[in-house]
């Protein structure tokens, strides 16, 4: 397949001035008119993009014309300056399995068009940078049409939409279907009402509320941490079933998978509503960070979505806990994003080539985008960031815009150089940042040194600007230094703090200041004083993290380890219950994928048998070290009445820490009452996954399975736990026999991730020696590929750490991608993502 390439974008040489489209919707053959006013700006031909689609008609200013499409794209040569292109061509939205333009859902239609999806609907110019005010037309007999913007006209079979704000074709939304309206309405910071609707099946109203709160908490927000303000008469957001990622900003029209829209506290646990409330945030911020300032090109992709997650991380820290989010966050970088930076899919957040724009929707564009974002506010500090952030709304308001004008916005406002800092979107991989101290006559030296490894067509990576901010804890615990912030441009540099009575213990990359790997020599009772004192919270985590880290890579490599922590755990719980969330993240020892991550980081081949074998050892030993504490917690954070806000899930997520390490001893006895009495699904699902690991979950299965087989979404919960908390050894099995049922409706990407990514979640069920994991995900990803392109690359992703096993599991793995790679037909995604984890 063809790659793109940055270097050769080129300005589209016409402009539009107003889009019309006339959907004529219907299952098998939906006709869609288009009128599409071009003015010329430069010198060049019509060029017009379309895939799949029946030609009917094509006219320039009335005048029929006859051009034979080039693959994919149409040429219209010697035009006029100013002409009105007009076309009619049909679809087969039922027959669009991919959903990638216009498919039916639950008997809905429904649109998703960024990155690529409108050239499925009708010929376009699709691309970002074409940006034109849209008039829609909808007939059909569907009681609910909707599209961008504000509404027209409303008629029995037909409905008119007028999007003002120029937008490109990615942006374009269009429903259709049976839906009833939760609403509520809005007044903005200067006066202006809005009406908003969240779009939802007969009967799921009750399911919506959490959404539309959200909804209301994310615009009150954007007005009062940006200034940012709503733009249309009415914002409305629609949930369906059927959709490849979380949800979409379409401009006045999100478009959300079902998961991100649906709770009650009986079906949605507490990592559902914060998710629910993050993700309405993250569209709704899209507002201004994607499509009034929108990207000029796909290269530019984290411009608009680093900068929303960065912004969404914001609101849900402010909403909830800092430190607790902060942590968590660093945790998802980490496991992601690290793992994709160290592999053979590395690439930069704005990477300068790809062949399928759709395998770039990635951790690294996203959440490397957004850590990006947060060293350069804590770099310029606060109020350059405000100051910034106005000048880049007012400078490119209405535009399509790079990474550059970004940059540009940052040296303006702060007067910075940031040529250097520039590499951090231009370059791939993980920085590692080693730390040596020296202490003599009250004077802390510390040197530091960074190394990045070469990466996928990068070999060579210079400095990087690093914001390292630091303290100090002296030996008694007390602060000797706050929270100051070091600025690292060489390859190697250091820094001394002077008039120091004892050598102090570093508290070092404090809030998680720069996205890189840290290597020093620490003792075991320097990490249990940070554990116990760091008045950072993420440096506290941090300590006792690594701590548990050390002391089962000690164990799953043959060695001891592990005492130090389990001590330094009595001054965890006995803080536990005074931040109940925060004991949580502490109590939780690192997974299995993390243990082999940082093994394989330390140049030695991960065996995740011996992994999952010495983790468990450890928990057990916690357990017995600490059962009355363990019980007494557990009884202690019960909750009454179910609210899902951040106190309440603190304290269940606290419980089920807890729990976890009880189910070690009791052998299940009180997840089985647990799940038995308890009110809400984030205790529920908690108890159910012990009773699978503990093997006492065939009744609590079945009972489950009774109760909500006509729930979807509950029922994704019931898929995904099984090839998840299953013991290694049966999770294939069991997998396979879930893969069987007829509910495994394997076309649904929820379903079919639940499943799937429930077993590559499971590390040492995925990387079974015998090979069997990797045979079976293989083998539903050749199942896939026809039918649901997007989201098999995606998922094909799990193979990216074959390399860094032993070398039998090594050759399974690629045998197994082999496989992939040579199913006759394989689409571009999978293909690249395939010819790239195997290179
Ligand atoms: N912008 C969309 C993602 C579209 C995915 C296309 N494959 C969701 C988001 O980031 O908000
Ligand atoms: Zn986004």
């Amino acid at each position: 397949a063809a790659t793109q390439y940055l270097a050769d974008w080129q300005a589209y040489p016409f402009q539009i001035d107003q889009t019309r489209l006339t959907f004529h919707l219907d299952p098998r053959a939906t006709r869609v008119l288009s009128q599409i006013e071009f003015r010329r700006i430069a010198p060049g031909d019509l060029v017009l993009d379309g895939v799949g689609l029946t030609t009917l008609h094509l006219a320039i200013d009335g005048k029929p014309v006859t051009a034979t499409p080039e693959g994919e794209r149409l040429v219209i040569r010697d035009l006029p300056d100013a002409f009105t292109f007009q076309a009619e061509v049909q679809i087969d939205p039922q027959a669009n399995t991919a959903l990638e333009g216009l498919y039916l859902s639950g008997g809905m239609f429904c649109t998703q068009c960024e990155a690529q999806g409108f050239r499925h609907i009708t010929w376009y110019p699709d691309r970002p940078d074409v940006m034109a005010p849209f008039h829609v037309t909808i007939h059909s007999d569907m009681p609910v049409l909707l599209s961008n913007g504000n509404p027209v006209s409303q008629s029995a079979g037909m409905a008119e939409w007028h999007d003002p704000w120029p937008k490109p074709a990615y942006l374009f939304a269009l429903v259709a279907g049976d839906l009833r309206a939760v609403s509520d309405s809005f007044t903005t910071m200067s006066g202006a009402d809005v009406a908003l609707n969240v779009w939802v099946r007969p009967g799921d109203e009750p399911r919506a509320g959490y959404a539309l709160e959200s909804l209301i908490r994310s615009m009150q927000w954007d007005e009062r941490a940006y200034g940012r303000e709503y733009d249309l008469s009415v914002f409305n957001i629609v949930a369906v079933d059927d959709f490849n990622m979380g949800a979409m900003e379409n401009k006045g029209l999100n478009i959300f998978n079902s998961k991100l829209v649906l709770a009650t506290a009986e079906t949605a646990t507490d990592g559902d509503y914060e998710r629910i409330e993050g993700v309405i945030g993250h569209e709704y911020f899209h507002n201004w960070t994607g499509n009034r300032i929108t990207c000029r090109d796909w290269f530019q992709l984290c411009l608009k979505e680093g900068l929303t997650v960065f912004r969404d991380q914001q609101f849900t820290s402010d909403m909830r806990s800092a430190a607790v989010k902060r942590i968590a966050d660093v945790q998802t970088l980490r496991a992601r994003q690290f793992r994709e930076d160290a592999g053979p899919l590395a690439h930069p957040p704005r990477p300068d080539h790809y062949q399928e724009i759709n395998n770039f929707y990635t951790a690294t564009v996203y959440e490397k985008g957004a850590e990006v974002i947060g060293m350069l506010k804590r770099l310029v500090g606060d109020d350059a960031y405000r100051a910034a952030l106005d000048l880049y709304f007012s400078r490119h308001d209405g535009q399509a815009c790079t990474i550059e004008d970004w940059i540009a916005v940052f040296q303006d406002a702060t007067g910075r150089d940031l040529t250097q800092f520039k590499l951090w979107y231009t370059d791939a991989g993980t920085p590692r940042l080693t730390m040596t101290e020296t202490f003599t006559d009250g004077t802390l030296v510390l040197d530091f040194a960074q190394t990045t490894a070469p990466t996928p067509g990068q070999p060579e990576k210079p400095a990087r600007v690093i914001p390292i901010a630091l303290g100090l804890i002296g030996p008694n615990g007390d602060q000797v230094l706050d929270t100051t912030v070091l600025e690292m441009t060489d390859a190697t540099q250091s820094f001394r703090f002077d008039g120091l009575g004892a050598r102090p213990v570093v508290s070092l990359l404090r809030g998680f200041s720069a996205p890189v790997t840290v290597t020093r020599q620490m003792s075991p009772a320097d990490q249990a004083l940070l554990l116990a004192h760091d008045t950072d919270p993420f440096a506290r985590w941090q300590a006792g993290h690594d701590l548990a880290l050390d002391g089962l890579i000690a164990r799953a490599t043959g060695a001891t380890g592990g005492a130090e922590f389990i001590r330094a755990l009595a001054g965890v719980l006995d803080d536990a219950p005074a931040d109940p969330a925060f004991a949580a993240l502490c109590l939780a020892l690192p997974g299995d994928e993390e243990i082999a991550t940082t093994i394989a980081t330390r140049g030695a081949v991960p065996d995740p048998d011996a992994i999952h074998a010495a983790r468990r050892a450890m928990m057990t030993e916690i357990a017995t070290a600490y059962e009355a504490q363990f019980a007494g917690l557990y009884d202690a954070m019960a909750t009454e009445t179910y609210h899902p806000d951040a106190k309440g899930a603190g304290r269940r997520s606290l419980r089920l820490a807890c729990l976890a390490y009880l189910s070690r001893l009791d052998g299940g006895d009180r997840a089985q009452h647990l799940f038995a009495s308890a009110d809400n699904m984030t205790e529920r699902q908690g108890a159910l996954e012990q009773l699978i690991a503990t093997g006492r979950a065939a009744q609590p299965l079945a009972e489950f399975e009774a109760q909500f087989r006509d729930n979807r979404l509950v029922m994704d919960k019931w898929f995904m736990v099984q090839p998840l908390r299953a013991a290694p050894g049966d999770a294939v099995a069991r997998a396979r026999e879930l893969a069987a049922r007829p509910d495994f409706d394997w076309k649904n990407p929820n379903r079919f991730r639940a499943l799937i990514a429930g077993l590559t979640a499971n590390h040492a069920a995925f990387h079974a020696a015998d090979g069997s994991g990797y045979d079976f995900v293989a083998e539903w990803l050749m199942k896939l590929d026809p039918v649901n392109a997007q989201t098999t690359a995606r998922m094909s992703s799990a193979f990216e750490t074959f390399a860094r096993y032993d070398t039998a599991r090594q050759a399974k793995a690629r045998a197994a991608l082999q496989r992939i790679a040579d199913l006759p037909g394989l689409s571009r995604n999978t293909a690249e993502m395939v010819t790239r984890i195997l290179a």
